[in-house]
């Protein structure tokens, strides 16, 4: 499937300006492999100094960077700002976008996880035991613990004669004091 991410503000710059323009996509392979031959295969052939994704082909002219790609498209409608001040504040704001869209990316294809989830998660289980419909309103938080307790090596723990789910706490507590 094609996606939106870099090219989008590219394509919507380009029907606003009624440019016409045709797509060409290239769809990585299915998980685990994630195979991008399609793209390798015709990255280094394109001619370009700095071949990448998206590009824009227009005529012999060959673009890349998307925010290269849409000054070009912006300079030939003068919607680049017109004025010194106006430029400047277009450059600036070009650039927080960017690093505002780096910071969405990290967070929509990162993989993080801090010591301070294994205490959250130990912690909310024990009160799903004590009270098991305490989280019956907390949907991020039950995905929360499901998400931790499908990480392969939670699971595979989990389900080894290893793990102690039992007894919470010491024997002269008044709950939680026996193996079960
Ligand atoms: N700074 C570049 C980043 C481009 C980029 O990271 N493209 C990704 C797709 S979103 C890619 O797969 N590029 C192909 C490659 O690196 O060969 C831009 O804004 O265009």
């Amino acid at each position: 499937p094609s996606l939106k991410y870099l090219a989008q503000p590219i394509r919507l710059l380009l029907e606003y300006t009624g440019t016409k323009y045709e797509e060409k996509f290239y769809s990585c392979g299915d998980a685990p492999n994630y195979d991008k031959s399609c793209w390798f295969n015709e990255k280094e052939k394109l001619g370009m100094d700095f071949p990448n994704l998206p590009y824009l082909e227009d005529g012999d002219t060959k673009v890349v960077q998307s925010n290269a790609i849409l000054r070009y498209i912006a300079r030939k409608h003068n919607l680049c700002g017109e004025t010194e001040e106006e430029q400047m504040r277009v450059d600036i704001l070009e650039n927080q976008a960017m690093d505002f869209r780096s910071g969405f990316a990290q967070l929509c294809y990162g993989d993080f996880i801090t010591f301070v989830d294994f205490i959250m998660y130990e912690l909310l289980d024990l009160h799903r035991m004590f009270h098991p419909e305490c989280l019956d309103d907390y949907r991020n938080l039950r995905s929360f613990l499901d998400h931790f307790e499908s990480l392969e090596k939670m699971a595979e723990y989990m389900k080894s004669g290893k793990f102690m789910k039992t007894p919470v706490n010491n024997k002269m507590a008044k709950w939680g004091n026996k193996k079960e």
